[in-house]
């Protein structure tokens, strides 16, 4: 009977073990949710109010999502795009980028790593020693600023693809 109890324990283990793999294989093709665009494999939407930082955050946070980081300058004309097609052309957004907790410190709030930057020429500059948030589309280059976090923006967030 031991002998029994053994061996159903490790068919139903490598029936366990099967099982896994299917749904492994099954993760290859993602979706995000209606309204939202897959860019890079992960999902954004363009929030056109205009809220602070903080409010566009939790807006974001809301929606199971975080204001969007950005990892590449392609990632970054394809979420340019996004805003050009909600017809808000190049209009000044927030993203999840913040130097709140340490000044020059900059964090994303998904708590990815900022490894790519596009900030304008001479930016951040921290001017008036209180520019912590981050928003794109600043000036004539349409690249990065940090400016004052109280100001009210429109914004992008950014959320995981889900396994369809
Ligand atoms: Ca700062
Ligand atoms: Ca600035």
């Amino acid at each position: 009977m031991k002998l029994l109890a053994v061996f159903l324990l490790v068919f139903s283990m490598m029936a366990l073990t099967s099982g896994d793999k299917r749904i492994v294989l099954h993760k290859k093709s993602f979706s995000c949710p209606c309204h939202w665009s897959q860019i890079n494999g992960r999902c954004f939407i363009f929030v056109a109010k205009p809220m602070t930082w903080a409010k566009a955050e939790k807006n974001c946070l809301s929606m199971g999502a975080n204001l969007a980081s950005v990892r590449n300058i392609k990632e970054y004309r394809q979420i340019q795009g996004l805003i050009l097609a909600a017809g808000y052309e190049t209009r000044e957004t927030w993203i999840g980028g913040s130097d709140a907790q340490e000044d020059r410190t900059w964090l994303w709030s998904d708590g990815s790593a900022l490894r790519f930057t596009n900030w304008c020429p001479k930016q951040p500059d921290n001017l008036t020693r209180k520019q912590e948030c981050l928003q794109m589309n600043y000036s004539a280059g349409k690249c990065w600023d940090d400016t004052e976090c109280s100001a009210k923006k429109p914004s992008v967030c950014v959320k995981k693809s889900c396994p369809r």
